[in-house]
């Protein structure tokens, strides 16, 4: 029986029930009970372990399939009536072929499987910059992972009443036989009959085959992505893939920083950064996703759809990430990570060595020539955990931001950080970020990509009309538009070596940031932008060789100018959609370099 009274979702949910044939159905109310009851199932199933509760309380382990691992970007699709309202970096489809395609595919797809309704709010529930969306999935491990990566439950359905949602359709595409049990395989599709779809004519998601992250997590990069990010056009806001967070001065002053990097970048690390700069604290909003909105005094305010953290795991340790370590003491899912044989977690770059255990594909395993993890084993873990989660995270309001960073991985090339010398510029910045290639897409090539704003995979519509709609937001944010900066992290010697030591020492390079903000720091034009000059960069306590610092802060023309070819081909690939004042940036880029 439905708990809601809304007909037009109740409507929904019974269509589907009728398209897919699920044995039952469950309507989620999002509670701890609820939570425990899916691991039960999963357990039961072969699909999930409960880890020792001496070393991690109240935590599971699960091992999906290699063909599901990762986001499938070859198989993700934005449908829209019109071929030019996807844009030429999105897969496109027309709603009626895909829908046609799909439904073949969703009928009958849950025979011998529950079909369980989850109700949730991507943001604070009842924030005015928060959005609800309603999941059909017939995949416990998704129940449980949206417990904590969104607000699940009847609380939802009530502030709902008869308003709209965004409705999710979900499915592992692997009906179960009368008898047949998953018997510890994992249910997914096969790649080609995969499809991660959305509608955004229609705020629809429909996703078949994968039960994997972001194609089954719908709250994430689904619906608080590609189809926020349409609905932000549409609508006056912005969807981005940003961390959000706040450094306090010595003063008190607090500035909000939010910052967009492809996956891969360490976001997730910069986000709980805690700087080693006296009297600076930094505090944890979001790690991913920034929903923004002007409001009444002209600035732009973020929230976090988000409730938790799907975080990459290998490469987090305490050295790189102790707040995101202590995140997952407890209560947390692991995916696709070794199993130690004293029935614990462990992952390549973990601070302790594992001598043994099973590896993600479930095989007896020994440090070798194989990863233990897989590159984009994942853990799920409640934001409130976090030990320096902001007090505001959850504010309806929201937090009025400062400063925006956008970055990428380049081991050559990109210095440590430019700023804008204009909102324009800044644009123009994040639409040309480029980055090296990650383990968190399953089918890009290894060429260094163009990635606009981080937003390359994500943006839920024409990547021109995108910029566009930035260049307009600008306009409309006026003097109270947010700082512009570039960041890059990653930039290597010759020899190989890292030359900026990153991490924690990251906060150095956002004091500048938060002092140019004030007008308190010096910094030099460049054909890049502002950067600072090495004294303007607070470096006490830090051991870094004058070369070193040298070389990240240098812009070598030469080597810019060897990447025009490059930058024309990534404006060329964009073409008839390219904005005028886009077309612009690039030429006065050009010209500073002399070319
Ligand atoms: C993520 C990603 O999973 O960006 O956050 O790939
Ligand atoms: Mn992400």
């Amino acid at each position: 029986m439905s708990p809601s009274k809304n007909s037009k979702l109740n409507a929904w949910v019974e269509e589907v029930r009728a398209m897919v044939q699920p044995d039952k159905v469950e309507w989620c109310d999002g509670t701890t009970a609820e939570y425990d009851r899916m691991m039960q199932v999963m357990v039961e199933a072969g699909l999930a372990t409960k880890l020792n509760p001496a070393k991690r309380p109240n935590s599971y382990h699960f091992r999906s399939d290699p063909s599901d691992v990762a986001r499938v970007e070859d198989r993700t699709y934005i449908s829209t009536t019109n071929k030019r309202d996807a844009g030429p970096t999105n897969n496109w489809a027309s709603p009626k072929e895909l829908k046609e395609t799909m439904r073949g595919l969703y009928n009958g797809c849950m025979k011998g499987r529950t079909m369980y309704v989850i109700p949730f709010s991507m943001g604070p529930i009842g924030s005015d910059i928060a959005k609800i969306g309603v999941q059909v999935t017939d995949s416990p491990y998704v129940v449980a992972n949206m417990h904590i990566m969104t607000r699940v439950g009847t609380k939802v359905l009530d502030t709902l009443g008869a308003g709209e949602f965004i409705p999710c359709l979900h499915s592992v595409g692997k009906p179960l036989q009368p008898g047949q049990k998953d018997n510890g395989v994992w249910p997914c599709a096969p790649i080609e009959k995969k499809y991660i779809a959305h509608f955004p004519e229609e705020n629809l998601i429909w996703s078949y085959g994968s039960g994997y992250g972001g194609n089954a997590l719908l709250g994430k990069k689904c619906l608080a992505l590609r189809i926020a990010s349409a609905m932000g056009k549409k609508e006056g806001w912005m969807a981005e893939h940003m961390l959000i967070l706040r450094l306090t001065n010595p003063e008190g002053r607090k500035f909000h920083i939010a910052a967009a990097f492809p996956s891969a970048c360490g976001k997730t690390n910069l986000a709980m950064l805690q700087p080693p700069l006296k009297g600076w604290k930094a505090e944890c909003l979001g790690d991913d996703i920034a929903w923004m909105k002007i409001k009444a005094d002209g600035r732009l305010y973020a929230i976090n759809p988000e409730a938790g953290f799907f975080g990459v795991a290998p490469g987090t340790s305490y050295k790189s990430n102790p707040m995101a370590m202590d995140s997952i003491r407890e209560n947390a899912i692991f995916t696709n990570c070794v199993m130690t044989d004293d029935g614990d977690v462990w992952w390549e770059d973990m601070d302790k060595p594992c001598d043994h255990g099973i590896d993600w594909k479930g095989r007896d395993w020994k440090p070798g020539k194989e990863v233990g993890a897989h590159g984009n084993a994942r853990f799920t873990a409640p934001a409130k955990q976090c030990p320096v989660i902001c007090s505001d995270w959850e504010n309806p309001e929201g937090v009025p931001i400062d400063i925006f960073v956008f970055g990428g991985r380049r081991t050559r090339v990109m210095p440590l950080v430019h700023q804008a010398t204009s909102w324009d510029h800044g644009v123009f910045m994040g639409a040309t970020a480029a980055s090296e290639p990650t383990a968190a897409a399953l089918d890009v090539s290894s060429a260094l990509r163009r990635d606009p704003m981080a937003m390359l995979p994500f943006c839920g519509y024409n990547v021109g009309d995108y910029w566009q709609h930035w260049f307009e937001m600008g306009d409309r944010l006026g003097n109270k538009a947010p700082a512009i900066f570039y960041v890059n992290w990653f930039r290597k010697s010759d020899a190989g070596k890292f030359l900026w030591p990153g991490y924690g020492d990251n906060a150095r390079v956002l004091k500048w940031m938060c002092q140019r903000v004030e007008g308190k720091v010096g910094a030099r034009e460049t054909p890049l932008g502002f950067m600072p000059n090495p004294e303007d960069l607070d470096l006490t306590g830090l051991t870094i060789a004058k070369a070193d610092l040298e070389e990240v802060l240098r812009v070598d023309a030469a080597a810019f100018k060897g990447e025009f070819a490059d930058l024309d081909g990534w404006m060329a690939k964009i073409g008839e959609f390219v904005p005028e004042r886009m077309k612009k940036q690039v030429a006065e880029y050009k010209k500073r370099f002399g070319g």
